[in-house]
């Protein structure tokens, strides 16, 4: 099965954290880093006052069903230091693996919403998820491309080459 991961980062060295979460989530039994997106310095979406973003995504293929697929990325989180009991929901944190899309897949369960229910108005997700795969299909909404076509923000990370860490 072809899957979508997110990935984000805002406090502490954000691109090793990331590099690290990428080489943990290929070593996983059953899953498959195929292809990584450029990491794009992005503004904090959402109410908190934080420090800007890393963000990314990686295309897996793997044999893992959905949430084991999703516990393994919250293992890899708490191995890279996250701590979610102590987190502000939308503040910042070391590490972020969002389970993005899993093949044409939609799960509504609890801790297991995919694709992620965000995903669509998101352009710091859409960016790096259209730059591996502009056809990639949201189921209900669209392919990558277009969502991120009609998102009414304004470009990030990919304005300038300056923000985009290859
Ligand atoms: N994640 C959040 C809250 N806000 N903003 C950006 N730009 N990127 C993120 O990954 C992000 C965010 C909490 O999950
Ligand atoms: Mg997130
Ligand atoms: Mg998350």
């Amino acid at each position: 099965m072809r899957a979508y991961v997110g990935l984000g980062a805002n406090l502490g060295d954000r691109e090793d954290t990331i590099r690290r979460a990428v080489a943990l989530v290929d070593e996983l039994a059953g899953v498959d880093v195929v292809s990584v997106s450029s990491l794009r310095e992005t503004e904090p979406w959402g109410p908190v006052e934080q420090p800007r973003y890393l963000n990314g995504a990686v295309a897996v293929e793997t044999d893992l069903p959905p949430r084991e697929l999703l516990d393994a990325l919250l293992e890899i989180e708490r191995r890279l230091g996250r701590a979610r009991d102590d987190e502000e929901r939308w503040g910042p944190r070391t590490i972020d693996l969002d389970l993005l899309l899993y093949g044409d897949l939609v799960l509504d369960e609890p801790g297991l919403d995919v694709p992620h229910p965000r995903l669509h108005e998101r352009r710091f997700a859409l960016e790096p998820l259209a730059e591996l795969a502009p056809d990639a299909f949201v189921p209900g909404r669209g392919t990558a491309a277009e969502l991120l076509r009609a998102l009414d923000t304004p470009p990030q990370g990919t304005g300038s080459r300056a923000d985009v860490v290859h």
